[in-house]
């Protein structure tokens, strides 16, 4: 499978400056680090499409991008970095749960979530968050090259506690193939 024609549009301060075209929408939440803008850019095969941070907290907006001008993926404010400056956080918490929440052409949600830690409350919450709100969404487990195979297993495993998953590595390649299934499958 090809990789996705993937075009930054552009940062939005907040849902209301999202586009009103009615192109379904995927978007990666997850916490801050967890590797959303990594992911990204191995989709698209573009190491450089989306910017990545050396230091948490750095995806600040709603990053739209537009896929084969067809549909749109939205990169979300990375959740629970302690040391943002306290106003950032409330509102990234404000804009995330706001968007999640009344965002009509949403169509998916990827959970990203890190391969070595997969039950934190925030992640938990999230996943509670996302079924009370009847949102179809795949929980991405990351980094899973840093993971040995036995110990992998042990995470998917635990992480399937809360929904269906896909491990994945933006640095092998592992799993890609089958999230773009699954991006495909949500947006069609
Ligand atoms: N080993 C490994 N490292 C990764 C992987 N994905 C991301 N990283 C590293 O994790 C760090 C954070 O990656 P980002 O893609 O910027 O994470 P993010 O979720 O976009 O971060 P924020 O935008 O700050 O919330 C960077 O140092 C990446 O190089 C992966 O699959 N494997
Ligand atoms: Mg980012």
């Amino acid at each position: 499978m090809a990789s996705l024609d993937i075009k930054f549009v552009r940062s939005c301060p907040g849902s209301a400056h999202l586009p009103v075209d009615g192109r379904p929408e995927i978007c990666f939440a997850g916490r801050s680090n967890v590797g959303k803008s990594s992911l990204l850019n191995r989709l698209s095969g573009n190491h450089s499409i989306a910017r990545i941070s050396s230091k948490p907290g750095c995806t600040q907006y709603l990053n739209l991008y537009s896929v084969s001008d067809s549909y749109y993926i939205i990169d979300l404010p990375g959740y629970g970095y302690a040391r943002a400056p306290h106003k950032n956080r409330t509102e990234w918490s404000g804009w995330i749960a706001t968007y999640l929440m009344d965002r009509v052409p949403l169509r998916g949600v990827v959970l990203l979530i890190d391969a070595r830690h997969p039950c934190l409350p925030n992640d938990m919450e999230m996943v509670n968050f996302l079924k009370e709100r009847g949102r179809p969404y795949i929980i991405a487990l990351t980094k899973s090259d840093k993971l040995k195979r036995g110990k992998l297993a042990s995470s998917v495993a635990k992480a399937q506690n809360m929904g269906p998953v896909i491990p994945v590595s933006s640095i092998t390649g592992f799993g890609i193939q089958e999230l773009k299934k699954w991006i495909f499958q949500a947006v069609d």
